[in-house]
């Protein structure tokens, strides 16, 4: 009878730690493909990421004057603590992953428009998982292997959103006062 009891507990418990972890994976703990691949049009980088222009392979930036955290789901401007970016013109902004999760930074519905693409890093920041292999709920880490630069040329507020988290409020705003 114990024996029966410990067993139906053992199997409740799995079963909700079951449940909640696939949950979790089809909500927002999603990072594509284990192996390094793409997975659902998430693909992993490593490095620098850029929409600037090139010249002779290297790209130009304007001077990176705001750091802007992508946290579990959510734009973290290293200055506000909000996901409220504040530049002048031609001063660049720079995203960092600072877990191992699928995230973009979409900029596309404005003109001009800018884009990092759905991206994980390749080799994911030593970021602690909350419950390993349960919950693998990103700690942050601040040492990023995975950045977007983008720089600003043209006055303006920008709206930009996570395309995988924008349901659930990943939302950023870029301010570019004129010079
Ligand atoms: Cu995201």
């Amino acid at each position: 009878m114990r024996r029966l009891k410990l067993t139906a507990t053992v199997s409740i418990a799995s079963f909700l730690l079951l449940g909640l972890s696939s949950t979790a994976n089809a909500f927002h703990l999603f990072r594509g493909d284990e192996s390094g691949g793409c997975g659902m049009g998430c693909c992993a980088a490593n490095g620098e990421l850029s929409d600037d222009p090139e010249f002779n392979g290297v790209r130009i930036h304007g001077t990176i004057t705001a750091e802007v955290a992508m946290l579990h789901n959510t734009f973290n401007d290293s200055a506000t603590g909000l996901p409220v970016t504040h530049i002048k013109v031609g001063e660049a902004v720079r995203w960092s992953w600072n877990s191992a999760h699928c995230h973009s930074v979409d900029g596309r519905m404005d003109s001009p428009s800018f884009y990092s693409e759905f991206r994980y890093p390749a080799e994911p920041p030593a970021a602690t998982a909350l419950l390993p292999g349960v919950l693998d709920y990103p700690v942050f880490d601040p040492t990023p292997t995975l950045t977007f630069v983008h720089t600003f040329d043209t006055p303006g507020m920008y709206l930009y959103f996570c395309e995988h988290h924008v349901e659930i409020g990943m939302i950023g705003l870029v301010i570019v006062d004129a010079p």
